[in-house]
């Protein structure tokens, strides 16, 4: 059976068990071996589940002896409030209601002791490839300097606004989108605020609100945290136009992509029998701290870039002495980290990929043709594949011996694909939340081994 608890992304054999909880069937739990035979086993066995759109409704998991923690265990027993409740260093006081927080205070009902986290059935299939054909999802590692814009990506694709393509709300969009986030810091007296402040975005997204902060640090103590991203097009996009021959539609190639996904019979790998297709594809992203990346010994990313299926590494477009000029490396960080990181991952299995953030920075020193590619970008309209990674080349060509160094990664085989991805908006209190530009291409590529 499949090989990977999608939290702690440790390795699992016959000996290892898994729990399984069913929300709307919580009659029907279930401890089983992860073997082969077991698989089916993921699955809520009532006659009419695993069909519901939402992930808060699905089956979820727990791996025994799982060291991703509940965040609400404390003293041999989970307490889940109805809300966490902060106030941070200005004295606003921040409150978060999420699913997830009825979800685990469901399951502890159950559950009373269990000191593991529980995780969507779904993602468990994601961090496992199930079927040879098509997958149900991609693990994305984020590598890159501090703040290059890491955490804010992997929060911005759990956006639905970031889905709307173009419309104004999400509802008008092509795309549904669900999401499971999961962030610990057991170094820290209050594991529980943490995990809300991980959870605090999506909450807000749903409402339609805003704030001053979108991201946390993340802890260098635990390998990554979990952001995974749900998505199921709507069937308003089997009718979309398709692109030339030699441009990418990014809406038409995530149709397609999720149509062989889901299409039946599902037979998964691990035991040859049929089982409900997936309800959305999954892209998981997991975003390890800014230092870690910057410590080019770090043992913890090794092992973390072997199991996952896309190596993001992420450049700071403001960096580039293109448009800032030759300030000293210390201000411009992203550029030697990417090349070190560029330069570690070049044999990995992995796909790899360079993401340029913060281009809505720079868009007053753009030429009126990079002008017109980037507004494209931003409509999730018919493209040039390599159009991202032309402009980026003819930037990096002006600079200085480490831009150069990192043109020719990008031109070389180390990374297979450039992608611009923004967010506007950041700032901005009391309009619309803020979104992510670009990100549509970039999750339709991950779903799609062959884009
Ligand atoms: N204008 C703009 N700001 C961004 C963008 N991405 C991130 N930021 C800002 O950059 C800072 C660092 O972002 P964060 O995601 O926490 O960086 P990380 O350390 O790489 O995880 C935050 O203040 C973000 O608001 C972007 O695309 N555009
Ligand atoms: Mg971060
Ligand atoms: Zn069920
Ligand atoms: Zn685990």
């Amino acid at each position: 059976m499949a090989e990977r608890c999608p939290l702690c992304l440790g390795a699992l054999s016959s000996a290892d068990a898994l729990i399984r909880f069913c929300p709307c069937h919580p009659n029907l739990t279930d401890r089983f071996l992860v073997t082969p035979e077991n698989y089916r086993r993921i699955f809520c066995q009532h006659p009419q589940c695993n069909d519901l759109l939402t992930i808060a409704r699905q089956t979820f998991l727990l791996h025994e002896g799982c060291e991703s923690q509940n965040p609400f265990w404390k003293n041999g027993q989970v307490i889940v409030p109805p809300q966490v409740q902060w106030t941070d260093k200005d004295d606003r006081v921040h409150l978060v209601k999420h699913w997830e927080l009825a979800l685990l205070e469901q399951i502890a009902e159950k559950y009373p002791g269990r000191r593991e986290m529980w995780f969507p059935a779904l993602l468990f299939r994601a961090a496992n490839r199930d079927r040879e054909t098509s997958r149900v999802g991609t693990l994305v590692k984020l590598s890159g300097a501090r703040n290059v814009g890491k955490t804010t990506l992997a929060v911005m694709a759990l956006n639905p606004w970031s889905y709307a393509c173009g419309e104004r709300t999400p509802d008008l969009g092509h795309i549904q989108s669900d999401h499971f986030v999961y962030a610990f810091n057991e170094r820290l007296a209050q594991p529980e605020t943490v995990f809300a402040q991980a959870l605090e975005p999506s909450w807000l997204f749903l409402r339609a609100e805003t704030t001053q902060q979108w991201t946390y640090p993340t802890s260098r103590l635990i390998k990554a945290n979990v952001r995974a991203v749900f998505v199921r097009p709507k069937e308003s996009m089997a009718s979309l136009p398709t692109a030339s021959r030699d441009e990418i539609n990014p809406m038409s190639l995530l149709w397609r992509t999720f149509k062989r996904a889901t299409m039946g019979p599902y037979i998964a790998v691990p035991d040859g029998e049929s089982h409900p297709p997936p309800s959305h594809s999954a892209v998981v992203f997991l975003d390890t701290a800014g230092e870690e990346n910057e410590d080019p010994y770090s043992v913890k990313l090794g092992t973390l870039e072997e199991c996952v299926d896309v190596i993001a590494v992420t450049l700071d477009a403001t960096h580039l002495s293109h448009f800032s000029g030759r300030t000293s490396f210390d201000a411009r960080m992203s550029i030697p980290v990417a090349v070190q990181r560029i330069k570690s991952i070049a044999t990995k299995r992995a796909r790899r990929c360079l993401i340029v953030t913060k281009v809505d920075l720079v868009s007053g020193g753009l030429q009126p043709l990079e002008k017109e590619y980037v507004s494209k970008i931003a409509q999730d309209g018919n493209l040039h594949p390599d159009c991202d990674k032309q402009m980026l080349l003819a930037w990096l060509a002006e600079g200085d011996s480490k831009e150069k160094e990192l043109a020719a990664l990008v031109s070389g085989e180390a990374v297979h694909k450039v992608f611009f991805i923004w967010t506007e908006g950041l700032g901005v209190l009391g309009g619309d939340p803020p979104r992510a530009i670009g990100l549509l291409r970039f999750v339709a590529w991950c779903l799609n081994e062959g884009a």
